[in-house]
């Protein structure tokens, strides 16, 4: 029988290369976001391009009530979760603190912290009644310092940072890995997102270096979730060649 992956936010960047690289693995996907069409598209993709199963799940993980009205209804044979990757998240804007926007730290708080809670939370007893499961939570460069105009975003990932040791710690008994993936700059929709739409300063973020892909996190994400059952990688720090941290970049 194959392995089990539920993967959030598998409609683009990371989330779907992860979908991708497992898939290709001989993982069976449960792929999950807020737009149908393309979970659709690449439910297709991994089943006809790989030969495995895919269950497309369309929830919005800041709904509290939407997240365990689907996850709690998941058909039988897609309850045996080997690797939940709580993936799914965004940065809105680059603001001053006085400047930033209320709504966009209300989103972030309740995309990149709540709504890894809820997934958790609804997923964990399919993991602890088999005393089995890794947890991959997607972190950042943020969650491990603070820079300029960064606050919400570098708030929300702090406190994913300080979930994932919890995680850790409490999980510990039920047998079930936490491994928390922190990326550096990894050109995806994410800047596209952070600056709602403007091309121009979403591809600047990437001018004069090469950054991440989001295959090269996928590679990450299946060798951690590859290792022996004994052993677990508890925190990853990863950026491309041209980056230090969240604050060095050498264009
Ligand atoms: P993308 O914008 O390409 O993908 C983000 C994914 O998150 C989409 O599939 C989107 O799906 C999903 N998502 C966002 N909000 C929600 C929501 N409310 N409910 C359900 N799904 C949601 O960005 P990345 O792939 O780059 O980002 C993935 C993760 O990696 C994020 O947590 C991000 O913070 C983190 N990260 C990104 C870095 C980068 O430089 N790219 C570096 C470090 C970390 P949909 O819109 O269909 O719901
Ligand atoms: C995304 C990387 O540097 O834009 O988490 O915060 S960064």
């Amino acid at each position: 029988m194959n392995k089990i992956i539920l993967i959030t936010g598998a409609t683009s960047g990371f989330g779907k290369a992860i979908a991708e690289k497992f898939a290709a693995g001989g993982w069976d996907c449960i792929i999950t976001g807020r737009r149908a069409d393309r979970l659709g598209l690449l439910a297709n993709t991994l089943q006809t391009q790989y030969g495995v199963q895919a269950l497309p799940l369309v929830f919005d993980v800041q709904k509290r009530e939407e997240v365990f009205a689907v996850l709690e209804k998941i058909p039988e044979q897609w309850r045996n979760i080997d690797v939940l990757v709580n993936n799914a998240g965004l940065a809105l804007g680059r603001d001053s603190f006085e400047n930033a926007n209320l709504d966009d730290w209300d989103t972030m708080i309740d995309t990149n912290v709540k709504g890894v809670m809820y997934v958790t939370k609804a997923v964990l007893p399919y993991m602890t009644a088999r005393k089995k499961g890794h947890i991959i939570n997607m972190g950042s460069v943020a969650a491990k310092l603070v820079y300029k105009e960064g606050n919400g975003y570098c708030a929300s990932k702090h406190a994913l940072d300080a979930l994932s040791k919890a995680m850790r710690i409490d999980l510990l008994p039920q047998r079930i890995k936490v491994t928390a993936i922190h990326p550096g700059a990894a050109e995806t929709e994410f800047s596209m997102v952070r600056f709602k739409g403007d091309e121009t300063k979403a591809k600047q973020v990437y001018d004069g270096f090469t950054p991440l892909y989001a295959e090269d996190i996928a590679d990450i994400a299946f060798y951690c979730a590859s290792l022996p059952e004994n052993v677990c990688i508890n925190d990853l720090t990863v950026s491309s060649i041209s980056q230090a941290d969240g604050v060095y970049i050498h264009k």
